[in-house]
C-alpha cells in the first residue's frame, strides 16, 4: 500500500521514484529482511508500471545491496548488510537507510594526550590532545562491530559532544570528513572481542582501519574497527581506465 502511494507513475524517470518508494518501504521496514518483495509482474500491475521500469527500479536497489535476487525465488530484502566502500558513510547513516535502529555503547570517551603511533598516522605534532571513543556499535540489540576512534582535539574538544554518532558530532563542527582512506582485513576473532559481538570465538571478522581528511588534508579520524564477518559485505565498483 505504502509503495502505492508513494509511486506515481505520471512523474518522469517513475524508476527511481519507485526505487526511492521500495527503499522507504525497507527503511519503514514494511517488509522485513529476508522477505520477498511482491513480483515484478504483481508491481508492474499494482503501480501501472512497465515491467522494464521495475526492474531498472529492482536492479539499482540489488546493486546497492538493500535488495538480494535468487535464481528462480524472486526478490528479498537482504538480510547481510553490504555496505559500498566507494561512498564515505558512517555506520548511524548506513544502519538507519536499511530501517534498523543505530546505537553504542562507550567503554570510553574521553580526552588524552596522543601516543608516538597516533601522531604518526594521523600526522599530529608529539604530545596534542586527542579525543578517544572506544564503542560496541548495535542495530537495536544485535552488535555488529566494535570500533576505536581517535579525533584530534583541535577539531573535536569535548568528547561528549559524541552523543552516539562521531559524524554527525563532526558535522555540527563543521568538520564532516570528505575523504577517507580504508584498509580492509580478514581476522579471527579473539576471545574478548567474540564475546563481545555475541559470536563464538574465533569467528571470521573483518579489521578495518580508516583515516578520514578534511579538504584542506588534516586528519579528522583515525579508526579501527572489527566488524562480524557472518553479517557485513563491502562491495566496490570497479573501473578500467
Ligand atoms: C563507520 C566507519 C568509521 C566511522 C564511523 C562513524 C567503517 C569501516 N568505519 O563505522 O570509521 O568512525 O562509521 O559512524 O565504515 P558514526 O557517525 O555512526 O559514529
Amino acid at each position: 500500500r505504502r509503495l502505492c502511494a508513494s509511486a506515481d507513475t505520471r512523474q518522469p524517470l517513475a524508476y527511481l521514484r519507485l526505487r526511492r518508494a521500495i527503499r522507504t518501504v525497507v527503511e519503514h521496514r514494511d517488509i522485513e529482511p529476508g522477505q520477498a518483495l511482491p513480483s515484478e509482474r504483481d508491481l508492474s500491475q499494482a503501480l501501472g508500471l512497465s515491467r522494464v521500469t521495475v526492474r531498472k527500479a529492482i536492479a539499482g536497489l540489488v546493486e546497492e545491496g538493500l535488495l538480494t535476487q535468487r535464481h528462480g525465488a524472486g526478490t528479498f530484502v537482504a538480510e547481510r548488510i553490504v555496505k559500498p566502500m566507494s561512498r564515505l558513510t558512517s555506520f548511524t547513516e548506513d544502519l538507519r537507510a536499511r530501517g534498523l535502529n543505530p546505537r553504542s555503547e562507550f567503554f570510553e570517551r574521553g580526552i588524552g594526550e596522543v601516543t608516538p603511533e597516533e601522531a604518526m598516522a594521523m600526522n599530529l605534532s608529539p604530545g596534542v590532545a586527542v579525543v578517544r571513543l572506544h564503542r560496541v556499535r548495535y542495530a537495536g540489540d544485535e552488535p555488529l562491530a566494535i570500533e576505536r576512534s581517535v579525533v584530534p582535539a583541535s577539531v573535536l574538544p569535548d568528547p561528549m559532544l559524541v552523543h552516539d554518532s562521531l559524524y554527525e558530532a563532526l558535522e555540527r563542527r563543521n568538520a564532516r570528513p570528505r575523504r577517507a582512506l580504508q584498509r580492509l582485513r580478514a581476522v579471527s576473532l579473539g576471545a574478548q572481542h567474540a564475546r563481545l559481538l555475541h559470536v563464538p570465538a574465533g569467528s571470521a571478522g573483518l579489521s578495518i582501519e580508516r583515516r578520514s581528511f578534511l579538504d584542506d588534508g588534516r586528519v579528522v579520524e583515525f579508526t579501527s574497527s572489527w566488524y562480524r564477518g557472518d553479517i557485513y559485505d563491502f562491495v566496490a565498483e570497479l573501473h578500467t581506465d
